[in-house]
């Protein structure tokens, strides 16, 4: 364990061997060099299993490997052959286990029994499962419903994710937070109000038609790789993809296709980008002013000269409203203020909107760059404004796509997850379970954080995830937990909420994604929704690592009965016997989106919900496409602009984690090895800050609260980054964000703009 940490150039493209490479040390970290070769190749197949990474589409053909190196990550990392045992347990005390890393705590593999905590032994102990059940439903009996969170992270199934919501709606609340609280949501509110959906509107076949691609925020080739090959066969069109992001990441830049023998063996590698801007940080909305600004311009002068008009004049007409008061604001902006707000020059802006200009088709393609904000939502809206000038939504080869985190993290809120009771048909709920579902907005993730820190919650239940780790203000959060009267996790693997927990707490183990689940009725398949809308079936196909775990639809109907007095109407057992049954439930419930959905869910590519606004119907209250005129460039409210020292941190992921879960120190497509205490800044910052490379320092949070938020140990290095902007490691950084530093409106967490300064520390 003695590597050296160190920064390099990484000059390869995404993919190629390096690729290859990573995919067989993983399969060998986790012992399972030969059963993973077998499992990969099911992985995204029709008759398979749905990736346990992330959200991108699968195509109906798929390839014959149809997995990314971070894909097969994280297929290793489930079914690994390392399990934490009760013997794990009983050897470890949870304050000797809070002095581990959680690469440590998540490397012990997967837990293989349900466990209660001991506080007299200060340790976990296993417990039999009905026990288990028994003794929380009598703890949630005593509990306000208001003051019960039911968190899910993105991954479980559509069938589980049903079942969980009407669990925490028969007990009484909206309290559903989930992991695109953190993510997406900033997309969920911005949506609605312009296009009437939450979603986005592109399909995978959007991909095969358009010329024109623009990319905002996104870190491909580590968080989406599969959807490198679809922009490959888009660049061999010559389509064009203009990126937006203050870093070059590599697998926007060029990539080398590692299921290509050719591309493989010769070294070639494609060009992705065609215009690259590394915009500064929160720079995008005045990027995009520019941009639209350009557009109008040069359509007023073609107006004028009576040549073609540059924008979609009959779209706007027909399909928009607002355009004018819009037209006008992006008239008014002055130039000088976008080059400032956004780093980029009026003449590198007004390329990128010759190329919309020029393109028949355009798709926009978006992540936590755009929605990690405190102007999240209003930078979605402007992307939104974008599209609309060119009549990009709703045409074959548009639209908008906004690309989402954990592999079902969309379709968790299809199904009910989600503390809104507007987006729930609660008539439907009231009409076939009988009952009258709460009314009261919940919690989100920042409510859960501000009642958690308040001490005005009693009992946290998380199907999966790792919400101590994935939230804001660690330093604020941490002792919280300890004073929380239960805490239970869903979970596969032990991480920091399992450490972190409340005075009663109890882990409760479930099957996997990737694992064979049977049932009184057979082995059951699951289904899950993609990116594109598009949901799937997934089949399990190794075996359970544990007898003793439970399926996720057998734990929540087991808290379910515990919890609830009996219901005629709903009968728990009879959907953990056979899914088929929840996903009839999910369609009586959802008619329009699901219908016949037991037998569409098996063909090939799945099947995709309707969405009115891919077909020019806007759910709108205006009944039309709406164009949002913004209040500004999207400033931060909590950036301290006077003060020259504070720079804008943003806090990524890289190469070899799944979110709060990191299989190794390396980013390699950044060329970071053996470290992730890193700050990576601009040359000239460093110099007139006065660091040199490799100076330790103490990131310190600039906020206008009491609260000291540091970070010491970290090395600053020099990186091709605009100035002003830094970047760190989430989730090592989170103890930075205030968690009053949150979008307005969707309140995900500003993680990637967060006001620090840097002290030098002692050597
Ligand atoms: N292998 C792997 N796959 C994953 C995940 C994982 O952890 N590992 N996580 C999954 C989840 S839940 C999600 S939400 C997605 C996340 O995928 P991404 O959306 O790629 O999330 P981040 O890694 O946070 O990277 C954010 C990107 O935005 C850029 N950026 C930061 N600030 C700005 C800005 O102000 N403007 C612009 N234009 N760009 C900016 C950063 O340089 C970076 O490229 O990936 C999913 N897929
Ligand atoms: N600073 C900063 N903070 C962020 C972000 C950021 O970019 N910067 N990103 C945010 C985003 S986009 C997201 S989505 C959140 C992620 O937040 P979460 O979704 O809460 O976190 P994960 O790290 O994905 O959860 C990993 C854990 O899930 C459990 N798990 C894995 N598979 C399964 C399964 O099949 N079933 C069950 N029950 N459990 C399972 C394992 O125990 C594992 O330890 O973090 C957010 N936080
Ligand atoms: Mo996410």
């Amino acid at each position: 364990m003695s590597k050296q940490p160190r920064i390099e150039q990484y000059d390869h493209p995404a993919g190629g061997w390096g690729s290859v490479k990573a995919v067989s040390s993983i399969l060998v970290q986790e012992h399972v060099a030969v059963n993973g070769t077998r499992v990969l190749f099911k992985q995204n197949k029709p008759d398979g299993f749905a990736c346990v990474s992330c959200s991108w589409a699968k195509p109906a053909d798929p390839h014959l490997f149809e997995f990314c190196e971070n894909g097969a990550k994280a297929t290793a990392w489930e079914i690994t052959t390392k399990r934490a045992t009760p013997e794990f347990f009983d050897n470890h005390t949870v304050a000797a286990l809070e002095a581990w890393t959680d690469i440590e705590l998540e490397s012990q593999g997967r837990l293989t029994h349900p466990m209660r905590y001991d506080a007299a032994t200060d340790r976990y102990l296993p417990i039999p499962w009905q026990q288990a059940f028994d003794e929380i439903g009598e703890k949630l009996h005593g509990f306000d419903p208001k003051r019960v969170v039911f968190y899910a992270s993105g991954r479980a199934s559509l069938e589980t994710s049903y079942m969980y919501a009407l669990l925490a709606r028969l007990y009484g609340c909206n309290n559903l937070p989930d992991s695109s609280n953190m993510c997406h949501e900033s997309t969920s509110v911005a949506l609605p109000d312009t296009i009437g959906v939450p979603v986005g509107t592109v399909t995978l076949e959007d991909f095969e038609h358009t010329d024109c691609l623009f990319f905002f925020g996104h870190n491909t080739g580590t968080n989406a790789p599969r959807m490198l090959h679809p922009l490959q066969e888009a660049r061999k069109r010559n389509a064009q993809i203009i990126t937006f992001n203050p870093l070059r990441e590599r697998g926007l830049v060029s990539f080398a296709n590692p299921q290509s023998p050719k591309e493989m063996l010769s070294a070639e590698q494609t060009c992705i980008s065609t215009q690259y801007h590394q915009v500064k940080i929160g720079g995008d909305i005045a990027a995009i002013t520019g941009i639209c600004k350009s557009l109008i311009e040069a359509d007023d002068q073609a107006r004028a000269a009576n040549e073609p008009r540059v924008l979609d004049a009959s779209f706007i007409a027909e399909h928009t409203h607002g355009f004018d008061a819009f037209a006008d604001a992006m008239r008014a902006a002055d130039w000088k203020e976008i080059e400032s707000m956004s780093a980029l020059t009026r003449s590198a802006l007004e390329a990128a909107a010759t190329e919309y200009a020029r393109a028949k088709a355009v798709i926009i393609l978006y992540g936590m760059g755009i929605t990690q904000h405190r102007e999240g939502v209003l930078a979605v809206q402007m992307l939104t404004n974008l599209m609309l000038l060119g009549g990009n939504i709703g045409k074959k080869g548009a639209g908008i796509c906004p690309i989402r985190g954990h592999s079902n993290v969309q379709g968790q809120r299809t199904v009910g997850i989600t503390e809104k009771p507007a987006l729930v048909p609660m008539d439907k709920l009231k009409e076939l379970y009988q009952f009258e579902p709460p009314q009261e907005t919940g919690l989100t993730t920042v409510d859960t954080c501000e009642a958690l820190r308040d001490g005005n919650l009693d009992a946290f239940i998380g199907l999966g995830g790792n919400f101590a780790r994935a939230i804001p203000d660690h330093g604020v959060m941490d002792p919280a937990w300890k004073k929380l009267p239960l805490t239970v996790q869903i979970a596969t693997k032990l991480n920091r909420s399992h450490i972190v927990h409340g005075r009663a707490a109890y882990l409760l183990p479930c099957i996997g994604r990737i694992e064979v689940d049977r049932q009184a009725s057979g082995e059951q398949t699951v289904t899950v929704e993609d990116s594109t809308a598009c949901i799937h079936a997934s089949k399990g196909m190794t075996e359970p690592a544990s007898e003793h775990l439970l399926s996720e639809p057998a734990i929540v109907a087991g808290l379910a009965k515990a919890i609830l007095p009996a219901n005629p109407n709903v009968d728990w057992d009879a959907w953990v016997g056979d899914y088929g049954l929840v996903r009839e439930a999910i369609e009586r419930t959802y008619p329009e989106q699901f219908k016949d959905f037991n037998r569409r869910m098996t063909q090939p590519g799945g099947f995709h919900r309707p969405l009115p606004a891919a077909k020019r119907e806007w759910k709108t209250k205006t009944g039309k496409a709406n164009f949002i005129v913004p209040d500004g460039f999207g400033e931060d409210p909590d950036m301290d602009f006077e003060g020259e020292r504070t720079l804008r941190l943003m806090t990524t992921r890289g190469d070899s984690q799944f979110n709060t879960t990191v299989y190794a120190l390396d980013d390699r497509f950044r060329g970071v090895y053996d470290t992730r205490d890193v700050l990576l800044m601009n040359k000239d910052d460093m110099t007139r800050l006065g660091f040199a490379e490799n100076d330790a320092v103490t990131a310190i949070t600039v906020s206008k609260d009491e609260v000291l938020r540091e970070l010491g140990g970290l090395r600053v290095h020099a990186f091709d980054i605009p100035a002003g902007c830094v970047m760190g490691y989430y989730p090592e950084c989170n103890r930075l964000i205030p968690v009053s530093h949150h979008a307005k409106r969707s309140k995900v967490p500003a993680a990637k703009a967060v006001p620090v300064r840097l002290r030098k520390m002692a050597a």
